[in-house]
């Protein structure tokens, strides 16, 4: 297959194809068997770092479903973490750094390290990249169908994990000091905004063909507040991208936004808008330009649930978007208590058509 064959780069660029391409958010993970089974060989940064570890648990799902995009298998963390701030995931707590509350704090961190010590990521991607485009079949992926995507935090969302040093509901202390100290924050998100650009050229130039920007907690902010720390940046970020690496689709996820989302997807300039569960995808689709890909966004609760119900939810989506350029996906990731079936039967569902 041709590079501009592939189902899921053309939708990305802006090409309805039908049945939808689909992925899906944490497609490698824990509900899957053989990851639970790599995971107790090494800590997840480790897995991360390794690109042996880190390519096989990307192509695990394209193995099982042949789904038409593969994520690279990392996380938003990884930037704070090259660029020096501690970092440690905690079985059942989850992500601990060392909270960036002052000057001092992030004058300690370097964005000059980053390249050195992500460069075990970037040949992740290289390696991932050769083996989708080669003339092997990937389990039940044919060679060359599926699309390798590379992906970073939002500046805000990140900023979240440095400034809180943990996951919460709410990130109190980050958006208390977006107030209380705005010089601080506006340096924090000036420097997160330029490494994420240049860590997603990178990305790029190993060998992801699209890459996405996860802004997961961007519905916290009201709308000032997501004007500056979510809209800005985004653009920042998306514009870099496009001066130096022109023709490459960037995905905005900016998860909760409600309203606000249209705001972004037109001003940001992303090619593609990722929407979150509670999105309504037709309302969206009315209110934005035909020329914006739209990803999403079936309930990860009724990939859980599985059966007839979820069947019908996740025609229902690609039917409603049927001549519009539409990426299947979930609303949000994988959740792990998931049964690998239903997503072979969520497969298969959004592929068959005449339904
Ligand atoms: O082994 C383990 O239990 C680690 C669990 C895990 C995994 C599988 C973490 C820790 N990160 C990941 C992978 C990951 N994270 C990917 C890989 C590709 C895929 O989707 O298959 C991606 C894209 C992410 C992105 C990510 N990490 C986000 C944005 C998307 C989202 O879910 O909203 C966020 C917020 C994180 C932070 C993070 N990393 C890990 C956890 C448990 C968390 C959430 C922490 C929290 O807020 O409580």
């Amino acid at each position: 297959m041709t590079e501009t064959g592939k189902p899921l780069l053309r939708v990305l660029q802006g090409e309805a194809v039908w049945p939808p391409p689909l992925w899906l958010m944490r497609q490698a993970g824990r509900y899957l068997p053989e990851f639970r089974a790599l995971r107790d060989k090494a800590d997840f940064i480790t897995r991360c770092m390794t690109p042996d570890l880190a390519t096989e648990i990307t192509l695990q799902p394209i193995r099982r479903y042949a789904m038409d995009g593969a994520i690279l298998f990392s996380d938003i963390l990884i930037l704070p973490w090259a660029m020096g701030q501690s970092l440690e995931f905690v079985h059942g707590t989850g992500p601990v750094l060392g909270p960036i509350r002052s000057q001092a704090d992030l004058d300690r961190l370097d964005p000059k390290r980053v390249p050195e010590a992500t460069a075990p990521v970037m040949e992740t991607l290289t390696r991932l990249r050769g083996i989708l485009d080669g003339p092997d079949t990937i389990g039940a992926a044919q060679g060359g169908r599926t699309t390798l995507l590379g992906f970073a935090g939002a500046p805000f969302t990140v900023a979240c994990y440095m400034v809180e040093g943990h996951g919460s509901r709410e990130f109190d202390a980050t958006r208390g000091m977006a107030y209380a100290d705005p010089l601080l924050f506006d340096r924090l998100m000036a420097r997160l905004t330029e490494a994420t650009a240049d860590m997603l050229v990178a990305q790029i130039d190993a060998g992801a063909e699209a890459v996405m920007l996860f802004d997961s907690w961007s519905g916290l902010l009201p709308p000032n507040q997501f004007r500056r720390h979510v809209i800005a940046p985004t653009r920042a970020i998306v514009q870099e991208i496009h001066a130096r690496r022109p023709g490459v689709p960037v995905i905005g996820f900016p998860r909760l936004a409600g309203v606000m989302a249209t705001e972004y997807a037109r001003e940001t300039g992303v090619r593609v808008l990722a929407l979150d569960t509670g999105a309504d995808m037709t309302a969206m689709s009315r209110l934005l330009p035909d020329n914006i890909t739209l990803q999403g966004n079936l309930d990860p609760l009724l990939l859980l649930a599985g059966g007839d119900a979820m069947t019908q939810e996740a025609r229902a989506i690609r039917d409603a978007m049927k001549g519009r350029p539409h990426v299947f996906n979930l609303g949000h990731g994988v959740v792990p208590a998931t049964p690998p079936e239903h997503v072979g039967e969520l497969v298969r569902a959004v592929r068959e058509i005449g339904q």
